[in-house]
């Protein structure tokens, strides 16, 4: 168990040991060098690890929701096949990050429980509705696009089994990226009705998206404390000017309107300067007011709750394995 006294009034060989505990992992961190799970860290440390990985692996597994909506319903079978396909990769990198917080001495059953009974966040943009088959291409497009930007220097971040996990899952989310784009290349290249839902789908989308990384940082209470333990090697404003850049140019390639009267491009310092964020709309989402909270709590309970059974069978055969194996053992002897 790791324990930091440091704040604590306790003198003597303790906090000295402390001291040296906090000298070492702070030079670590300088040094660009990870932390594992058996390495001591302070407690703060741990403790802004396990929110960030797990609300990063709760919205992985609410983000399987607004995608799976289309599955039954996508035009041909080749997107069926790689729209199955991707929400099952965000399945996968629900796990690995469950596993990544794991290594933080934190249960899964804990992690589940606190999704479930709505003490844990998990992305505010999987509370919005997949109205139309466009809401597929601009989620691949704009969320994956706009996750990619967030996670790709995670696979820096100062965690090594975060860090690791953050590899493939990067990998992935490039994949489907591009196929996102090109649902909306397919649709902005067809028929006027076509293209007018996937000027719709942007318009929905463009917005939440840009919430997806966080308040201002200004606002951001957690920023400061994560750059510096290099958790997070970028803020929330950088992420989002960088997403801005990288999606305007995409989005004037597929003939399509940012929905922002405000947006211009600067030329003096080559960014694309964007309008006003309505960061209400955001505190209502995360307060859980957005237009699909509760449905997405209620799918994730009842699935909880369907997959019981497998959770029992699964505990019943390993009991099971664990006593032939006992047995097979005192057999031998
Ligand atoms: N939604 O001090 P801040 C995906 C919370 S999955 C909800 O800036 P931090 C994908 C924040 O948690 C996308 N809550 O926090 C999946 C904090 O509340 P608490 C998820 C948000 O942690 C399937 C408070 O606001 N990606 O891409 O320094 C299909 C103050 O914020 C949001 C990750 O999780 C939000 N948008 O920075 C397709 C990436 N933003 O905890 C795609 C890893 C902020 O104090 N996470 N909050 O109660 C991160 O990089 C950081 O946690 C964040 C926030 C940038 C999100």
């Amino acid at each position: 168990m790791y324990t930091q006294a440091l704040n604590q009034a306790d003198t003597g060989p303790k906090v000295v040991e402390d001291a040296e505990k906090l000298a070492r992992f702070e030079a670590k961190i300088d040094a660009e060098e990870r932390i594992e799970p058996n390495d001591w860290m302070p407690e703060a440390y741990r403790r802004t690890l396990v929110r960030q990985i797990s609300q990063h692996a709760h919205s992985e597994i609410v983000g399987m929701l607004p995608e799976g909506n289309w599955i039954t319903r996508a035009p041909t079978l080749r997107r069926k096949a790689a729209l199955i396909a991707k929400v099952q990769d965000e399945g996968g990198h629900g796990l690995y990050l469950y596993s990544a917080a794991e290594t933080l001495g934190v249960s899964r059953e804990e992690l589940i429980d606190q999704l479930l009974s709505g003490r844990a966040k998990y992305s505010s943009i999987f509370n919005y509705p997949t109205l139309t088959w466009a809401d597929i291409g601009c989620i691949g497009w704009l969320v994956d696009g706009a996750a990619i930007m967030n996670q790709i220097p995670l696979c820096r971040t100062s965690y090594g089994p975060y860090a690791r996990a953050m590899i493939r899952i990067c990998k992935e989310e490039s994949f489907h990226q591009r196929q996102g784009y090109e649902i909306m290349l397919t649709l902005c290249r067809g028929s006027a009705d076509q293209k007018a839902m996937a000027q719709d789908a942007l318009n929905r989308w463009w917005w939440p998206a840009l919430m997806m990384f966080g308040p201002p940082d200004a606002q951001s209470v957690h920023t400061e404390q994560s750059m510096r333990w290099k958790i997070k090697r970028f803020t929330n404003d950088a992420l989002r000017q960088q997403f801005v850049d990288a999606t305007v140019p995409q989005a004037h390639f597929l003939g399509l309107t940012i929905p922002d009267p405000d947006l211009r491009y600067d030329g003096a310092s080559g960014h694309w300067r964007f309008g006003a964020i309505d960061w209400e709309e955001f505190r209502q989402v995360l307060a859980g007011n957005g237009p699909c909270n509760r449905e997405r709590m209620e799918a994730r309970r009842r699935a909880h709750e369907d997959g019981a059974w497998v959770r029992e069978a699964a505990l019943a055969h390993a009991a099971k394995r664990r006593a032939r194996a006992a047995i097979a053992k005192v057999a031998a002897e």
